[in-house]
């Protein structure tokens, strides 16, 4: 075929060179196209699990108007969460095999064969530097490390979709190689029996590597692995009152504010406070126990046993409309997670709670003293802690 491009022959000799390289790696087991298959069709599960996990999470965090959340199941969100950090784990091993494999392939000469084809190559690039970006915020932030400039959800997601994308290019021009590639007989004719214990080795040690960075992370949200979840660094037993801390009283700067014997709830309206509650006087409602999961985005969960006052009844004592959605505030002067949002939904649901003890003690003042807000399938960062103000829209 003749080359699309014209280049100088200096060039094309290099070109020819490190075809000619490549040619002689892809003998090799480990660089075939089966490979190829079987790793592209294992990266393809893992990649769509974990957008579409972590698409349902931004949603979540902000609804537009046709997307609400149900509070039902109580621990669906914990599940998905937690499948969205284990793919995310799991696919690093997978991805740099993959790289290593196809390495030599990227070295085609001519570089490509038209237009199109020049445009498939072109979207590696986008689908490679995106995917190492996915997995390198994603890692930095389950390890609690922030060393970007970025605010990391904001460019996670949008280079999510980069990233997918760009596999749609991609699996779309290698779908039918790929196909016959897992189709054919594991031993076809075509390899010597070799050749197949190389590539069964080779996939095999990829595949302990995933399945051995998953078991060492997921015991933060799998509680009966936590002893072996040596990568996370969080356990879902360690922690003031037995569970873990993302943000002390001292960081969100209100040691003093939640310990002022003078705290008092207010609930407001357009700019009006319809009534406030004194804790002694929440502490005289009636009490509603539950046990719930804080689920954080970044994987770890724990569940608890609350108790505290339902937010529903708190806004019928102080006469607020019902049917109207609720920003509940906190003390926290700033910072991103100083408020969150319920849905009139998610206010009817008696399990959501603002709780003033876990385990039958009062509320350490890390975990939300005086008052936290905890609902039923819930994001972490929507469980709002030393609240202060329910303001009603
Ligand atoms: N006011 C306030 N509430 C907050 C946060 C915060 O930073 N400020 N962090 C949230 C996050 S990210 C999680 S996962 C849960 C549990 O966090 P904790 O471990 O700090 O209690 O509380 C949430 N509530
Ligand atoms: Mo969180």
């Amino acid at each position: 075929m003749k080359p699309a491009l014209t280049v100088p022959e200096p060039v094309a000799m290099v070109g020819r060179r490190l075809s000619r390289w490549r040619e002689a790696r892809l003998d090799d087991p480990r660089h075939s196209d089966r490979v190829a298959a079987i790793l592209g069709a294992l990266l393809g599960v893992s990649f769509l699990v974990c957008f579409l996990t972590g698409l349902l999470s931004h949603l979540i965090q902000h609804p537009p108007s046709w997307f609400s959340w149900t509070t039902r199941p109580a621990g669906l969100y914990r599940v998905t969460q937690g499948l969205h950090v284990a793919t995310g784990v799991a696919t690093i091993p997978l991805l740099f095999a993959k790289l290593w494999s196809v390495f030599p392939r990227l070295f085609r000469w001519p570089v490509a064969d038209n237009a199109l084809h020049a445009i498939e190559r072109l979207s590696l690039l986008t689908l490679i530097g995106g995917s190492l970006f996915m997995v390198t915020t994603g890692v930095a932030n389950i390890e609690l490390w922030y060393p970007w400039v970025f605010f990391f959800p904001a460019g996670h997601y949008a280079v999510s979709f980069v990233v997918m994308g760009s596999l749609v290019i991609h699996a779309t021009a290698k779908w039918a190689t790929a196909r016959r590639e897992l189709r054919r007989h594991p031993a076809g004719p075509r390899e010597p029996a070799l050749s197949v214990a190389g590539r069964r080795r080779f996939l095999g040690a990829v595949g302990a590597t995933s399945a051995a960075l998953v078991v060492a992370t997921v015991g933060q949200t799998v509680s009966p692995l936590r002893k072996l979840s040596i990568l996370a660094p969080r356990r879902p037993d360690i922690g003031v009152q037995g569970f873990p801390v993302n943000r002390t009283a001292v960081e969100a700067g209100v040691t003093d504010t939640a310990q002022d014997p003078g705290f008092a709830l207010a609930v407001e309206t357009g700019g009006e406070t319809l009534r406030t509650f004194t804790l002694t006087e929440l502490g005289e409602l009636p009490q509603r126990s539950a046990t719930l999961p804080i689920s954080c985005v970044e994987g770890w969960s724990t569940s608890q046993t609350w108790d505290g006052v339902p937010v529903r009844d708190i806004l019928d004592r102080a006469g607020a409309p019902a049917g109207r959605s609720v920003r509940v505030e906190s003390l926290e002067g700033g910072g991103r997670y100083r408020s969150s949002d319920l849905t009139p939904g998610q206010i009817d649901d008696a399990d959501t709670i603002l709780a003033m003890r876990v385990k039958g003690e009062q509320l350490h003042v890390d975990h939300g003293f005086p008052l936290r807000l905890i609902a039923p399938n819930r994001p972490g960062v929507l469980q709002t802690k030393w609240v202060v103000k329910l303001v009603v829209s």
